[in-house]
């Protein structure tokens, strides 16, 4: 078993995409095992994005992460992270391919909708970012 931090970041929430991307997981058979609402703190934002820290687009990557609430949860399966990245898409849709998260529901690089983990240490270190262990099931 092995769990990722995924979020549906707030182009996806204003476009009442949680359940549409929360159902993908499902039906795949991962489980959620952590869920909710939050709007991510500045501090937690620089954290989570660490290393983007320096490049050119990073204060736009954490002004738009802070810029709503998002849907934060913990996905538990066998092999979850690889599984969750590649329901995900490429991280630019345009090269995302159709029946992906991204190349159903987005068009740009910055608004991509959904966040997920890409190894163990980073699931890790994410979901302690934003999780407390009792809330977590
Ligand atoms: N504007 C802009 N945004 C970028 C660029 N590269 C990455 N991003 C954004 O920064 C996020 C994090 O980048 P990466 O970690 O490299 O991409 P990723 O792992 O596919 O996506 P995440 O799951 O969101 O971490 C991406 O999802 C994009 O929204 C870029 O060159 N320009
Ligand atoms: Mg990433």
């Amino acid at each position: 078993m092995q769990r990722t931090y995924v979020m549906v970041k707030p182009d996806g929430v204003r476009k009442n995409l949680i359940g549409a991307v929360i159902a993908r997981f499902e039906r795949r058979g991962l489980r959620i095992t952590g869920l909710k609402m939050i709007k991510i703190s500045v501090e937690q934002a620089k954290k989570h994005y660490a290393e983007h820290a320096g490049k050119p687009f990073f204060g736009e990557l954490v002004e738009f992460i802070t810029s709503g609430p998002v849907a934060a949860m913990v996905v538990e399966g066998e092999n979850a992270i690889k599984a969750v990245r590649s329901m995900m898409g490429a991280t630019n849709p345009l090269d995302a391919v159709p029946g992906s998260i991204r190349g159903d529901f987005a068009l740009t690089m910055s608004q991509n909708i959904v966040h997920g983990s890409d190894g163990e240490e980073s699931a890790e270190r994410e979901i302690n970012n934003f999780f407390a262990p009792g809330e977590i099931y």
